[in-house]
């Protein structure tokens, strides 16, 4: 990890600003301090795994542990004597992501599982398109250069259903969606305005990137399979989950301070064309196409 100075608002490299219009060459510190949220349930076997692999531009870790019964923390400790610790507030996944979104200090966020199906070693993939102007990041399995070893045929199906519903319902071009490996400016948290305990979080998060209308890009990830362990997903419960997230965002959700200020922008004269406007990535020498040699493609989508 990058030194605890880079907290102070000094990024490295560039610290008159001189640059500022020119997101990070390959193997260059991000501007921006990148936080990271590593969610786990006894995954004590799994999670030296994933530690043991962080890359340098992250700048702290953040383990939100579900109760664990197993050696999790010990591990984890043992592995990252600088990570931090926080109780999930709440049952679930997305409480627990929830939980480690509010503790992070970081300009970026980085959400990743724990059994070692992720590998963070992509993680500069995500923070370079971030530094380049977007506000949210999804890894998807299913774009060129992406893909997994570990998806059931049940699954792949399901999530085929529910990526096709959101493609139609926002007018999108997503290729995944129920996949849990994301990074997002941290100032776009509010108007997410989270509230899912469970793992239909990763919907919650996209469809409200998009209704939001912010600009959001996928990148290519290879999903592993999990290293060891017991599966906490329940695919027909937390399908279903997905499902009634999907619809309940359809038909209005509760509105928090983000709802409203959705649903006014949407109420204005041209409010969505001027939400799509805004949507597009701010100009920059790298705007999500091929990026040069071996860097993948990203994808860009927006919000109507
Ligand atoms: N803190 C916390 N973490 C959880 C909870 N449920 C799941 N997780 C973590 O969330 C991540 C994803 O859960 P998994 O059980 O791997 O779900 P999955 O990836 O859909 O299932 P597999 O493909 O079988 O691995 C893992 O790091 C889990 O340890 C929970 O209630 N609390
Ligand atoms: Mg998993």
């Amino acid at each position: 990890m990058t030194a605890a100075g880079r907290w102070a608002g000094d990024p490295a490299g560039d610290p008159a600003g001189e640059e500022s219009a020119r997101p990070p060459r390959a193997g260059e510190s991000p501007r921006g301090t990148v936080s990271l949220i590593v969610p786990a349930r006894n995954e004590a076997a799994n999670i030296g795994w994933v530690l043991n692999r962080i890359p340098d531009c992250v700048d702290e870790v953040i383990l939100v542990d579900g109760e664990s019964t197993d050696a999790t923390l010990e591990m984890a400790r043992a592995t990252l004597p600088s990570l931090r610790v926080v109780p999930q507030q709440g049952p679930g996944k997305g409480s627990a992501l929830r939980t480690g979104f509010l503790a992070a200090k970081g300009d970026y966020i980085v959400m990743i599982d724990a059994d070692g199906s992720m590998s963070p070693r992509e993680i500069p993939r995500y923070i370079h398109f971030l530094e380049s102007g977007f506000d949210l990041v999804k890894g998807s399995r299913f774009t060129g250069g992406g893909g997994s070893l570990d998806i059931t045929t049940l699954r792949r199906m399901g999530n085929r259903g529910l990526l096709a519903l959101v493609n139609v319902m926002y007018q999108s071009t997503l290729t995944d969606l129920c996949y849990g490996f994301v990074a997002f400016n941290r100032n776009v948290l509010d108007r997410l305005d989270l509230q899912s305990s469970g793992f239909e979080i990763e919907t919650e998060i996209t469809v409200r990137a998009l209704l939001a209308g912010l600009r959001v890009a996928e990148v290519p990830t290879l999903e592993l399979p999990r290293r060891t362990g017991q599966s906490n997903l329940r695919t027909f419960r937390d399908g279903h989950r997905v499902l009634r997230t999907l619809l309940r965002e359809r038909n209005g959700r509760p509105l928090g301070r983000a709802g409203e200020a959705d649903r006014d922008a949407a109420a204005a004269p041209g409010g969505r064309t001027r939400t799509a406007a805004a949507a597009r990535p701010r100009p920059g020498p790298d705007r999500g196409g091929r990026t040069g040699t071996r860097r993948p493609a990203a994808r860009v989508t927006t919000g109507r």
